[in-house]
């Protein structure tokens, strides 16, 4: 097996406990409770997103990768890119097919991979090495959140020729202020002329939308639930994980799908670590994810309000998802 000529990888020396510990004490006292979902994503919680992407419910992935598999080579002929930097790479399995093309074009030489999940980039950089022989390979295992985006934008090395790609719809994780927030420290981390590339859930048919985040086989309801297993492990909890319900909701007015894990009986729980009780009460319920949808004219909006303009974008038959490509 050939090397490349390097693999660098950093972890962030954020302090992991002290944030959850903040997290889950600004988070779990306030109303309604919420947890950050970044906290979904141990080694357990990226498998099983992993294994949401391969539900039949789950559309966004595929429809994903069947755009990329279409623009790719476009979008490498448009952006030149010598870098390819992915933020939220997880597995970096669609990402493969912006590699190939743009490999082909003969530009890229390094690609950098961020993720909160220091197993899952492992694992995505293994494979990336082994398929990608002549690669500079770069992984950060960071919070790209930190200090309002800038401090975790900051903390990514930054190479000429970028290409940032933000993919999955991730950026539904965000609320409409954290999205002005990240784009602007984007914005302000690519030079003129380098590109974004951001793949985003489009506002769909409300069924769908729900049976993407409320799968048959409860793989989502295991993979929401996991977030109580991370705070019990890791912060001495002792939320008893089996008497939570999975809910997902469609919040038409905030346009997001709602994650929430209810009560299914009163209970005080715990959370050592974080010197927390907490009471819940019969039905009460704990906001663990929003995954907004947009309707494309607004989001193109938003990315023109933080100084970015269109280059082109691309949507599936069903309008469910998109890819937009813009200049900074
Ligand atoms: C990885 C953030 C894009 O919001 O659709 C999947 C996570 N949550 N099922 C999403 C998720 C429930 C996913 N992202």
């Amino acid at each position: 097996m050939t090397k490349p000529h390097r693999i660098d990888m950093h972890v962030d020396p954020i302090n992991r406990e002290e944030s959850l510990i903040s997290d889950v004490q600004q988070g779990l006292s306030q109303r309604p409770r919420s947890l950050p979902p970044k906290w979904f994503y141990d080694a357990a919680g990226s498998e099983l997103f992993e294994a949401i992407t391969r539900l039949p419910e789950y559309y966004p992935t595929r429809t994903e990768r069947a755009l990329l598999r279409e623009c790719a080579s476009e979008i490498a002929s448009l952006t030149h890119a010598e870098t390819l930097v992915e933020l939220g790479s997880g597995s970096s399995e669609k990402t493969q097919l912006l590699i190939d093309a743009l490999l082909a074009a003969g530009t890229l030489t390094t690609y950098v991979a961020q993720d909160v999940s220091e197993s899952a980039l492992l694992g995505a950089m293994n494979d990336i090495a082994d398929r990608y022989p002549t690669l500079d390979l770069h992984g950060v295992v960071s919070d790209f959140s930190a200090g309002d985006f800038r401090d975790g934008l900051r903390s990514l090395p930054h190479y000429p020729d970028s290409l940032l790609a933000f993919l999955g719809g991730t950026i539904g994780n965000l609320v409409p202020e954290e999205r002005a927030h990240f784009f602007a420290a984007v914005r302000q981390k690519l030079k003129p002329g380098e590109h974004l590339l951001v793949g985003v859930g489009l506002i769909a048919e409300e069924t769908d939308m729900i049976a993407a985040y409320d799968d048959a086989e409860g793989v989502t309801a295991r993979f929401n639930r996991n977030v109580l297993d991370v705070l019990n492990r890791e912060l001495g909890a002792d939320f008893p994980v089996d008497k939570f319900r999975h809910v997902a909701v469609w919040d038409r007015a905030n346009s997001w799908i709602e994650m929430r894990l209810r009560a299914v009986e009163a209970m005080t729980v715990e959370v050592k670590r974080a010197e927390l009780s907490l009471h819940l009460a019969e039905g009460e319920e704990i906001r663990t994810e929003i995954s907004a949808k947009f309707d494309l004219g607004s989001f193109l909006a938003e990315l023109e309000v933080a100084g970015f303009s269109r280059v082109t974008d691309w949507r599936d038959p069903m309008n469910r998802f998109a890819l937009i490509l813009v200049n900074a």
